[in-house]
């Protein structure tokens, strides 16, 4: 939109939702450039938004079609406006990501809301910024500034950014009367307006930044080509300016067409799709205003943190006063460092913390809109606890259970209410993981599960839904892969090589080094639990039930799989640990034998993918792109590869296939060969 406010042209960017840059909008903004260029009456212009976006950058839609070459590319537009003859000036509101910051870098001038986020998160794309932000945020912000934005794709506000370089303004409101006055200054001080490129950095000083930087980055970050791709862009910075944008816009191609950037461009719409099913939509969500947590340990405590975070009124119940303090101490502890470490202000804190109702009296579960159990891990207890909340909550409530394995359906069987129930499986800690399995019962009802979905995204968490299987998606696939890789400890590898193959593949963590964090006494309890259940020909390997008889709990006992001195690791396993494993083999009448990184990358994968296949088959999850969604977000799969369907989906069909089956005979009695046609198809 384009109009005139006495001699500024204003151009209102409008290509909801987010004033993505697509090629319409750039050839329109081109257009609008050209005619408050030439019209004699215009003094200057200023770029504005609506209230939501200025622009998310680039229209991520187009990466790998035809259209995004369409004219005017990004960067032309933006030399466009950089040499226009009157001044430019950006005014950001809401967001300016990527492409739509760098639009606003390459205006004269820029005034911004405080409350307006400014990033270049083209990282979590596999990308750098392609379109003169590694040129001009250093050049205007400096070098540490731009590489913390580019390498965290993390956005500020303009609060945040007010002293540093980058804008020249930051205004409360009155966002366009301050940009008008912005632009009318610089037409009346008159050419050459501020131009990013006019600035030059010390070629000295660049290069020993970036080769200091290039110490800093971690084993993940050097797994992905796009952390050392910015260092190279940044000390690109120091060339001349053609040079600078020409190295830049390279690099950016190079990405752009990496099989790691098509990887997190998949992850990035497979988390928006995750939410969107038509169970989902075609109900309405039942009102939560208020959220009673039964049981206020590390688990409730931390969903009492994201409730209240959202905004909600949250009943703690314990069942005495001594677990209630313990629990309410959890809370108030959090918010005491939050606004000690400057992230949260102190009346923030404090409101939030005045909708904390702690209680041991069940009769105020009568208020609460939704109750979510988050009592210990045991069919039993739990089936105890939804009998009292059945006999308090009111009707209409809507009663999740927070289970990581259990059957939900045995769950809401003690109530009166099935339709009511369902499962709310929380990552732990709540109240940073974002994933949360949203898990359907037999008789869950639809606006139930439309308000567990709606539940999910007011705790600013990424929802996925999930049928009633043990383990549901996440904790199912998990438990396969952590199978596979114990066949291969008593096949020859020791719990150190899988973890380390298992690390260099991108994985956050091995499992045997997940398993000693989070204490093996967790599994073996497990264990003992489904012994009497157990086929007894299944391949059962006993490596983890003997190192818990040793009291080898994992780190919490100083000794798991690995040995801890003074909570540090010790990186190989140690004789005992080898004896146990040896043993093992023998018993099975394995000569070990030496399995290679990929070896053992592979076969956990295709666990992965086995199980992934034979869950999507029988309806557990909805579609192939939410396994990946899980793995990804609560599992430490690696983004960048896109998770196990994503993986799968680009490796050599008949090979797979092949291994699968090879796969199955190593596994043993009860191994089920999954068609992977349901994921390949
Ligand atoms: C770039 O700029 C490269 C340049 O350096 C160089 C170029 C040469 N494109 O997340 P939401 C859609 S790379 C296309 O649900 P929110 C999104 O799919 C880009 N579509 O809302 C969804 O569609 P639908 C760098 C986009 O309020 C809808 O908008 N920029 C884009 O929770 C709403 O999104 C980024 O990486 C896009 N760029 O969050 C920013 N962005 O309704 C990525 C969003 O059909 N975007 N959509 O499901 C975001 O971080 C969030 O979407 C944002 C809004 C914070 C903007």
């Amino acid at each position: 939109m384009y109009e005139l406010h006495g001699t500024i042209a204003v151009i209102t960017l409008n290509n909801p939702p987010v004033n993505s840059l697509s090629a319409a909008l750039r050839q329109h903004i081109a257009a609008a450039v050209r005619q408050a260029e030439l019209d004699p009456a215009v003094t200057g212009l200023v770029l504005i938004g609506h209230t939501k976006a200025f622009s998310a950058g680039a229209d991520v839609t187009e990466f790998g079609t035809p259209l995004q070459l369409a004219e005017p590319m990004l960067g032309q537009l933006l030399a466009h406006i950089e040499a226009c003859p009157k001044p430019v000036v950006a005014a950001l509101s809401g967001v300016a990501l990527g492409g739509g910051l760098e639009l606003a870098l390459a205006c004269h001038g820029r005034v911004a809301l405080e409350t307006a986020r400014l990033g270049l998160p083209e990282i979590n794309l596999g990308l750098i910024p392609g379109a003169g932000g590694t040129q001009r945020l250093p050049r205007l912000a400096g070098l540490s500034t731009a590489l913390a934005m580019i390498q965290s794709g993390a956005p500020q506000t303009g609060k945040q950014l007010a002293e540093s370089g980058l804008l020249d303004q930051v205004v409360a409101e009155d966002l366009l009367p301050a940009a008008l006055q912005r632009a009318a200054e610089l037409a009346r001080l008159g050419a050459p307006f501020p131009q990013a490129r006019e600035r030059s950095l010390d070629p000295v000083l660049v290069q020993k930044f970036v080769s200091e930087q290039q110490d800093k980055l971690t084993p993940r970050q050097r797994l992905q080509s796009a952390y050392t791709a910015q260092l190279e862009a940044l000390s690109a910075a120091a060339s001349d300016w053609p040079e600078g944008l020409r190295r830049e816009r390279e690099l950016f191609l190079q990405l752009q067409s990496s099989s790691q950037s098509q990887a997190l461009r998949y992850q990035f719409f497979a988390e928006r799709e995750a939410g969107k099913l038509p169970v989902v939509w075609q109900a309405e969500p039942r009102a939560v205003h208020t959220v009673a947590i039964i049981g206020a340990g590390t688990m409730g405590a931390g969903i009492a943190i994201c409730a209240l975070n959202a905004g909600l009124r949250v009943i703690l119940l314990e069942q005495d006063d001594a677990a209630l303090q313990r629990g309410q101490q959890r809370v108030t502890e959090h918010y005491q460092s939050r606004v000690q470490a400057g992230k949260m202000k102190a009346t923030v804190a404090a409101a939030a913390e005045a909708r904390l109702v702690p209680s041991t009296d069940w009769t105020q579960l009568v208020q609460a809109d939704l109750v979510i159990e988050a009592v210990f891990e045991d069919l039993a207890v739990k089936q105890e606890v939804f009998k009292k909340i059945d006999a308090h909550a009111r009707p209409g409530a809507v009663l999740a259970t927070n289970t990581s394995y259990l059957d939900v359906d045995a769950i809401a069987h003690m109530t009166q209410r099935p339709a009511d129930v369902l499962g709310l499986h929380f990552f732990s800690p709540a109240n940073v993981m974002k994933l949360l399995e949203v898990v359907r019962g037999t008789h869950t009802a639809a606006d139930v599960l439309a308000t567990g979905m709606a539940l999910g995204k007011t705790l600013k968490k990424l929802p996925v839904l999930t049928g009633n299987a043990f383990g549901f998606i996440g904790n199912r696939i998990y438990n396969a892969y952590r199978k596979q890789c114990e066949f291969m400890l008593e096949d020859g590898a020791w719990p150190e090589e899988v973890d380390s193959a298992l690390q260099a593949f991108g994985l956050a963590m091995g499992p045997f080094a997940v398993a000693d964090l989070s204490g093996l006494d967790i599994a073996w309890r497990m264990r003992k639990a489904q012994a009497a259940s157990r086929d007894p020909r299944e391949r059962y390997v006993a490596i983890l039930d003997q190192l818990c008889e040793q009291g080898r709990l994992g780190r919490k006992t100083g000794a798991g799989y690995y040995s801890y001195s003074a909570g540090r690791q010790v990186k190989t396993t140690d004789a005992v640990v080898r004896d146990i494993i040896t043993q093992a083999s023998t018993q099975r009448g394995i000569t070990r034998h030496t399995l290679t990184a990929t070896d053992i990358q592979r076969r956990a994968l295709l666990a992965m993918v086995n199980d992934a296949a034979l869950l999507l088959a029988e309806g557990v999850a909805s579609r192939a792109s939410d396994i990946d969604v899980v793995l990804a977000q609560g599992y430490g799969f690696p983004r960048w590869e896109g998770g196990p369907v994503f993986w799968a989906r680009q490796q050599d069909r008949a090979a797979l296939e092949q291994d699968l089956h090879t796969m199955a005979a190593q596994s043993g009695h009860g191994f089920k060969v999954a068609d992977l046609s349901v994921l390949l198809d």
